[in-house]
């Protein structure tokens, strides 16, 4: 097993990653900022390195600094976790360069799917579902773009190849529309990513958000562990997540879950990683692949038993996957709500003292959050201070579990978005399952 890791990476998902770390005997190094000496895993680590000043720019983010600390700690592995460098295939090359374990699939892997262009044409080879598209960079010649969109048929949506999580991106209703939409977004997409490419698919109306968790070792041996329902989001911001997603069968999860197999053992992928999904009318059309952690992996965890965040560990140090494909079931039902730090009405961040906190409990309750009494909140960094999943037998006892544990929980001090949580759990259409990608943009408009 690897001796000690670096987590290279703050709040719950640090703390998350310390705590896996611990159940398998590996010592801990956190890096933090100036900001986050009093963040809990900082405390609970062996070893801590302050990289930094509060800007993420100048401390989870300097690749130097973070390659130092796990020269300096003498460190086998550095664990990213989630955002900051998680998906930098820079930064993974550079850890591997200096002679340490990255924990996550190998970089070139990292830069094939950071291209989300490449990403859709190597999927699409694999045998993986896409959306009608281009098959290509769209040129600059009108005529041809025009060709392009009326093959694939109206809507269409362009998107920035270096673009993802929503950013980059405009739908197109019809022709009159077409040359100033991709002129808009060339000019977005160089100005945010540096990189003008454009692409262009067939636009779904109300799709779901659904995404496949896979597990893949070093020696080729990969599995999928059933699917995320993520469609309650709000300007691309999970809210609530949930698996299984309702109304997928066993047939639909077992033959879409093994074309996400088939693809990872094509490319050699390693680690764990997520296939995101539109999702309608039954059918899974491939969007974008994401190769690190997620931070709504618990749920996955829930239904089915397995603990994603050690399989990394322990596939990071060479070990074989010890879990075949037809010994992964998937048991009752899991959701989870992101607690964020913010005013529920305006969406804006509350940083500030937690003045009183009591954690919610009971079956099927688990709190991944790295707050306490008197934490304070740090102003430099999302709000997301941590996830309440409920599992239960089924959808409706995991939600009436959750429901319970909203109630119970207390933050005081600054803004929650648990009011918002325990409105959308006490929704009829919540409630009944299936809703698509604009549910909560719906139901906030009115
Ligand atoms: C789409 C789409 C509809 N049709 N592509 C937004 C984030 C990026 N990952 C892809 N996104 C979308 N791509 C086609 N062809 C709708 C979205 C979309 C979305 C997707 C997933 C989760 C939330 C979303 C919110 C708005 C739009």
């Amino acid at each position: 097993m690897l001796d000690k890791v670096v987590i290279a990476n703050r709040g719950e998902i640090a703390l998350r990653v310390l705590r896996a770390c611990r159940e398998l005997g590996i010592k801990t190094v956190a890096v933090h900022s100036s900001a986050d000496r009093d963040l809990k895993h900082v405390r609970l680590a062996d070893e801590s390195v302050c990289i930094g000043p509060p800007p993420a720019a100048d401390s989870y983010l300097n690749i130097p600094a973070v390659v130092s600390a796990a020269e300096v700690t003498d460190a086998a592995a550095v664990h990213p976790g989630y955002g900051f460098l998680s998906e930098n295939a820079d930064f993974a090359e550079r850890v591997e360069q200096s002679g340490f374990h990255f924990i996550g699939p190998r970089p070139d892997t990292i830069r094939l799917m950071g291209d989300k262009l490449s990403a859709i044409e190597r999927m699409r080879a694999a045998g993986v579902p896409c959306l009608p598209g281009s098959g290509g960079a769209l040129g600059a010649d009108a005529g041809e773009t025009r060709r392009a969109a009326r093959g694939v048929g109206y809507p269409v949506i362009v998107k920035a190849v270096g673009g993802g999580g929503g950013r980059g991106m405009r739908v197109v209703r019809g022709e009159e529309e077409l040359e100033r939409a991709v002129s808009m977004t060339r000019a977005e997409a160089q100005a945010a990513f540096g990189d003008d490419r454009l692409y262009l698919e067939k636009y779904l109306e109300r799709p779901r958000h659904v995404e496949i968790q896979v597990l893949a070792d070093s020696h080729g041996n990969v599995v999928s562990l059933g699917e995320r329902d993520c469609s309650i989001q709000r300007r691309n911001q999970k809210v609530i997540e949930e698996a299984p997603a309702p109304g997928i069968t066993p047939e639909q999860r077992r033959s879409i879950g093994a074309r996400c197999v088939r693809a990872c053992e094509e490319i050699g992928y390693r680690g764990a990683g997520t296939f995101e999904f539109l999702f309608e009318k039954g059918e899974f059309y491939f969007i974008e692949m994401n190769t690190r952690i997620q931070v709504e992996h618990p749920v996955t965890e829930m239904v089915t038993g397995i603990d994603l965040v050690k399989a990394q560990l322990r596939i990071a140090a060479g070990d074989t996957l010890d879990i075949a494909q037809d010994e992964i079931v998937i048991r009752g039902h899991a959701v989870e709500c992101r607690l964020n730090a913010e005013d529920p009405r305006n969406f804006m961040p509350s940083p500030g003292r937690i003045t009183l906190f009591h954690p919610p409990g009971g079956p099927g309750i688990r709190l991944d959050s790295h707050v306490y009494n008197g934490y304070v909140v740090p102003p430099f960094y999302d709000s997301m201070i941590g996830k309440l999943i409920a599992h239960g037998d089924d959808r409706e006892s995991a939600l009436a579990r959750m429901r319970t544990a909203l109630d119970e929980i207390v933050i005081d001090g600054i803004a929650t978005n648990i009011p918002l949580h325990e409105d959308i759990c006490s929704d009829p259409s919540f409630r009944e399952g299936g809703v698509d990608i604009h549910f909560l943009e719906r139901k906030l408009d009115i």
